[in-house]
């Protein structure tokens, strides 16, 4: 049996605690079964992998693929419309309390067909994927019936079976209050979001829970009897926590052991200890941040004193942050929320892992882990954070076979 090895390269593995990203230079990797098997100086390459098929990376840099753990990308319509009346003054709460916002594409996607709700999610995949993503997280929350909710979920599985990448899917229910159930949130708990649960657990369609844990979403009362479901069916939580207001969200989070507490604008510092103790991330989005024109900062040097976990995704939505670059997210990571590039590219390789509970098989170059990795037009890794736009990806190593681009 023989597998293949990688040659001429540079390795941001990103093992932690390697140096600067893990910086391998004059690497080799060899690869076995989609799996990494050895990587090292290539001066270093043991005997035994020297016959196997040898491909050139002329110089390029590699890093493991890199790993969108929060998105909503399967919705239908767009609400291009509502970023004309932000900018006219209204705020996304007006907008939301109005009949906007996520109830307008919650009824854009109910009325939409399944081929079109599929066919403008791999757009937005597709441009993921130009940016080296190979694993993406996607939620529900835009059906908020049980029927509709599992048609998301099952329409993003499908998004594996049409492209060359891995899909975690997340139940949302617990996103917006539907029109039929205005001012009864404990009975759309009741009715919906638990028994949508189970339903769609036993089809094996939700590989974790969330919910909005919001003025204008859902209370930590509520969300604890959504949590105590998930925690029943050995399903792991994570949950949009403190984006517009400090309900205490990431408390309740890290309580459940959470695998994320996603936002985090309003997160008070005295509450970052319990993150660090439950081992629970801090999921960054400046996506939102900037589409909202926020100006309160999560607190990342507590967050960074505290050694949590950081992940950097896009929240890639219609309302809040519509954004499908991962890269363009890392860069307003660094220049909004003053992460450093090296911080940046852990938040989308090894600290997603972390985010979606796939740290054992992915988010760094180490032996052992799949080799799906992204090939980069880039003297250093820096430059994947620091430079706007453009089409740095040259190729992407998936379970050990190479595609250029
Ligand atoms: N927070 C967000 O940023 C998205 N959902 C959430 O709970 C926004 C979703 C939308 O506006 O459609
Ligand atoms: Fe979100």
């Amino acid at each position: 049996m023989s597998g293949r090895v990688f040659a001429n390269c540079t390795l941001a593995t990103m093992v932690a605690g390697d140096g600067p990203y893990g910086l391998v230079g004059n690497a080799a990797l060899a690869v076995n079964n989609g799996l990494i098997a050895w990587i090292g100086p290539a001066s270093y390459l043991p005997q035994e992998y020297s016959d196997w098929q040898r491909h050139d990376l002329g110089g390029a840099l590699v890093t493991p693929a890199l790993i969108d753990c929060h998105t909503h990308l399967v919705f239908g319509g767009d609400r291009s419309h509502e970023f004309a009346l932000r900018l006219g003054g209204a705020s996304y709460e007006e907008i939301a309390r109005s009949g906007g916002g996520i109830m307008s594409t919650v009824e854009a996607t109910r009325a939409a067909s399944d081929a079109q709700l599929l066919g403008s999610a791999l757009h937005r995949v597709d441009d993921l994927m130009a940016d080296g993503v190979a694993v993406i997280e996607v939620k529900s929350g835009y059906g908020l019936t049980i029927e509709h909710e599992m048609r998301m979920l099952r329409i993003a599985r499908e998004i594996e079976r049409r492209r060359p990448v891995r899909v975690r899917t997340t139940w949302l229910a617990a996103h917006a209050l539907p029109p039929e159930y205005a001012g009864e949130a404990d009975r759309y708990i009741d009715e919906v979001a638990i028994p949508g649960l189970e339903r769609a657990r036993a089809q094996g369609l939700v590989d974790a829970v969330d919910g909005f844990c919001e003025g204008i979403g859902f209370t930590p009362a509520q969300i604890r009897r959504l949590f105590e479901c998930a925690a029943a069916l050995g399903v792991p939580v994570k949950l949009h926590a403190e984006q517009l207001s400090d309900l205490k969200g990431a408390v309740l989070a890290a309580e459940f052991d959470a695998l994320s507490a996603d936002h985090l604008e309003y997160l008070a510092e005295e509450d970052v200890p319990r993150l660090a103790e439950a081992g629970t991330a801090a999921v960054l989005l400046p996506g939102a941040f900037y589409a909202l024109r926020e100006t309160r900062l999560p607190p990342i040097a507590a967050l960074r004193a505290n050694g949590v976990s950081m992940a950097v995704a896009s929240d890639c939505n219609p309302g809040s942050s519509p954004l499908s670059s991962l890269r363009l997210a890392m860069n307003m990571a660094c220049t909004l929320f003053r992460l450093t590039p090296e911080e940046a590219l852990a938040g989308t390789t090894r600290n997603a892992a972390a985010a979606l509970g796939l740290d054992e098989d992915c988010g760094t170059i180490a032996v052992g882990k799949r080799a799906d990795l992204a090939v980069w037009d880039a003297p250093h890794p820096d430059f994947l954070s620091y430079w706007i736009g453009g089409d740095l990806l040259r190729g992407r190593i998936q379970a050990g076979d190479y595609h250029g681009r």
